[in-house]
């Protein structure tokens, strides 16, 4: 097994409705260690070239917006296989169809405010990590 790490943020809507700690549980219930994280309020410029590979898109001006809505979490999660084990508990885009007990599932309220973000491959988790954090931000465990 490959110890990863992968990054993750608890969106604005997660954040207004006091979620922060319950989606912190789901994560260490799952064995994925919180390496590194804050809170700040992502500006536009930042959102959008966070989104950049959606750019285009419908739904890309609107995410943006909500991602600017207010302040979010952005953390990096460490653990076997982290990068696929978060996609799991986190549960499909589209919270219609996440499995139950996922955190979609569980407290989404639109495809767009879906609560959670996380990385979907060690390429974008490397990218994402290094787009909010520098290496010294991110501690051994
Ligand atoms: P994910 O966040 O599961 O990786 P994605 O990368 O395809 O999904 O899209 C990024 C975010 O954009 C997603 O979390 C919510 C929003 N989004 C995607 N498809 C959408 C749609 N059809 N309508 C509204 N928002 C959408
Ligand atoms: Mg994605």
């Amino acid at each position: 097994m490959v110890v990863e790490r992968t990054f993750s943020i608890v969106k604005p809507d997660a954040v207004r409705r006091d979620l922060i700690g319950t989606i912190y549980q789901r994560f260490e219930a799952a064995g994925l260690k919180v390496v590194a994280a804050k809170m700040l309020h992502l500006d536009q410029a930042k959102a959008e070239g966070f989104y950049a590979e959606h750019e285009g898109r419908e739904f890309y001006e609107p995410l943006v917006k909500f991602m600017t809505s207010g302040p979010i979490m952005v953390q990096v999660l460490e653990g076997e296989n982290a990068i696929a084990k978060n996609r799991e508990i986190m549960g499909k885009t589209n919270f219609e169809e996440a499995a139950p007990g996922t955190i979609r599932a569980d407290f989404a309220s639109s495809v767009r405010e879906n609560c959670v973000h996380g990385s979907d491959s060690p390429e974008s988790a490397s990218r994402e990590i290094n787009y909010f954090f520098t290496p010294d931000e991110v501690c051994a465990r």
